[in-house]
């Protein structure tokens, strides 16, 4: 049960210990993928995103399966917003800042719907919920800590957004020593054009964030 899985990807073969791997679901919040939340409050069509979540699933199921450590991540700040930057706060000077309340409650503020994780991809009993304040889900939260203790050295990444806290958490990632596959399926943008560039520049120059698969292929290669 141990033995390596070798997972085709680019810029060649991804290859991990099942005892040392982590599925990572970055931000599978309403607040991002869901009418009426954040993304959409910032302009955004949030339809461009709901592809990602059936594939997601899958790969959740395997893990759970499997018995491999699941992480949730959430953006989001405390209800008193004391974690807050004025600067993140005001930036673009939205019609709706966070803390506002809009229809599913109080936007990417802890305890609001809208906050919350979708239902597709809940969380269950066992794993770990991550609430982070910034896009990398390294940046002023225990993750690395957890990670360490839990002897993972390979990430499997999946969330929204692919440019956002997709790319920031990996190379947060990839800085710290870990090896991360992203799933080009489990990932959405709101811009196909940073899509595109975002999986792009991670698999470039030899893998210089990291590999880029499918999650087809990876539920293949653990089957
Ligand atoms: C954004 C995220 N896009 N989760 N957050 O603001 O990618």
């Amino acid at each position: 049960k141990n033995a390596e899985i070798r997972v085709p990807a680019e810029p060649y073969e991804f290859t991990f210990d099942p005892t040392r791997v982590a599925l990572l679901c970055i931000d599978f919040q309403r607040d991002f993928v869901e009418a009426g939340g954040f993304g959409e409050s910032l302009g955004n069509d949030v339809s461009t995103l709901r592809g990602a979540i059936a594939p997601t699933r899958k790969v959740l199921d395997c893990f759970r399966e499997q018995d491999w450590m699941v992480i949730h991540t959430r953006e989001g700040h405390r209800e008193d917003l004391s974690d807050l930057f004025p600067s993140k706060r005001d930036r673009g000077n939205p019609t709706l800042r966070i803390g506002d309340i809009g229809p599913m409650g109080r936007l990417l503020t802890r305890g609001s719907k809208g906050h919350d994780i979708i239902p597709e991809l809940y969380p269950i009993e066992g794993e770990v919920v991550l609430d982070k304040p910034g896009k990398g889900a390294f940046y002023g939260t225990d993750l690395e800590t957890i990670l360490r203790a839990g002897g993972i050295t390979h990430l499997i990444l999946t969330g929204v957004t692919t440019e956002v806290c997709v790319q920031s958490t990996a190379r947060e990632a990839n800085d710290r020593g870990f090896d991360c596959l992203i799933l080009s399926d489990c990932t959405g943008s709101y811009f196909p054009e940073f899509y595109e560039s975002a999986l792009h520049m991670f698999k470039a120059q030899g893998g210089i964030v990291g590999w880029v698969g499918t999650s087809t292929d990876l539920l293949t290669a653990v089957d």
